[in-house]
């Protein structure tokens, strides 16, 4: 692709087809219509402060938390995008319990099954600060044709096909990978197009930021106290005492990581004891992205893509970014076992 014109996300899809898994186009179709819902999505994200939009839903979501309406938006607005062709037949979402099955007759030969956490960091929209959506798209592994089963689902991180996110930011972008690296898409917003500003995206080997919610201190093991102190630590050779910088919303901590080089973090503790973050919605999408860029996603001790998901709502301590920084925390994690 010529770097010196404007590229669409339409171009790009058609341009790049061909390097997709099985490229039969409906990868790019499934790729087009979350373009789409992502579009809606920004458009009434942009408008939260003066539409009638903010506050809480007055329901709970499967993990007994408060659902905001945007939440409830984001799902439906991307659950009907995918529902609406025929290249998914099965969808999980971090905001229902049980995976939906599309089983009329557009969806009798489809391939896909998505998973996705529609709305990430929502407990920050009422401030106005930056959220996003995370994806993750496997392969089916029962047969087509017949209902969409569990096991589908809960497919190791290592078999994404094609994983991504959307982060509403100061500006919006779609950043997201099919195995061939990764690429970034800023939403023009006086014409509503995504247009290709951040090809083949790399994650420096090494940066100067962590991000961890440092308020849970007390509650974490061992291995990341010590990581965090040493993060502080006065050694100009390795470029330390770190930055600490954490949003809240793991997509837009995970976007600046990725560009600026970092290391994000949330492990076990006591509030959490089997970490916050959903291997399935937020781990394993974007591990294969950090990878596809150069970084490194892993529970402390194990490459997050092996982990065999066992149900669809667990959850897995996290550290994420800079391969050298991960590597840095894993050590501490090995030698303070706790
Ligand atoms: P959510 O999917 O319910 O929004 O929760 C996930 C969010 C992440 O975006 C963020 O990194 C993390 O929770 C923040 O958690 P905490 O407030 O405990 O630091
Ligand atoms: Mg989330």
């Amino acid at each position: 692709m010529n770097s010196n014109t404007t590229c669409t996300l339409g171009e790009f899809l058609v341009a790049t087809q061909s390097e997709f898994p099985y490229a039969k186009g409906e990868l790019s179709a499934l790729l087009s219509s979350i373009r789409l819902a992502g579009k809606v999505v920004n458009r009434e994200i942009n408008k939260a402060g003066i539409a009638d939009i903010l506050g809480d839903a007055g329901a709970e979501n499967i993990q007994g938390e408060a659902q905001m309406k945007l939440d409830v938006y984001a799902d439906e607005t991307f659950t009907k995008a995918l529902r609406n062709r025929g290249e998914v037949c099965g969808l999980a979402s971090e905001e229902h319990e049980d995976f939906i099955a599309f089983q009329d007759n557009i969806h009798a030969n489809a391939t896909y099954v998505v998973l996705m956490d529609p709305l990430d960091g929502s407990s920050n929209i009422d401030v106005n600060v930056s959220v996003g959506t995370i994806f993750s798209i496997y392969r089916r592994i029962t047969p087509v044709g017949t209902p969409v089963q569990l096991e589908d689902f809960l497919q190791p991180g290592s078999k994404q096909v094609a994983a991504g996110y959307i982060v509403y930011g100061s500006s919006t972008m779609l950043v997201f990978t099919t195995g061939h690296g990764v690429n970034g898409f800023t939403l023009d917003p006086s014409i509503g197009v995504f247009i290709l500003s951040h090809p083949n995206m790399q994650c420096p080997p090494y940066g100067n930021i962590y991000s961890i919610n440092e308020g849970n201190y007390v509650h974490f093991p061992e291995g990341v106290k010590k990581y965090i102190k040493y993060c502080q630590e006065l050694d100009t050779a390795s470029n330390r005492p770190y930055t600490s910088r954490y949003i809240g919303s793991l997509v837009s901590d995970f976007h600046r990581n990725l560009i600026k080089g970092g290391v994000y973090i949330y492990p076990t503790g006591t509030k959490s004891p089997k970490g916050k973050l959903r291997l399935l919605y937020e781990c394993n999408p974007l591990a294969f992205l950090i990878e596809q860029a150069g970084g490194k996603a892993s529970n402390g001790l194990q490459r997050i893509m092996d982990i065999k998901p066992e149900s669809l709502h667990e959850r897995a301590p996290y550290f994420v970014g800079s391969t050298q920084m991960v590597e840095e925390a894993e050590e501490f994690m090995r030698k303070y076992p706790s």
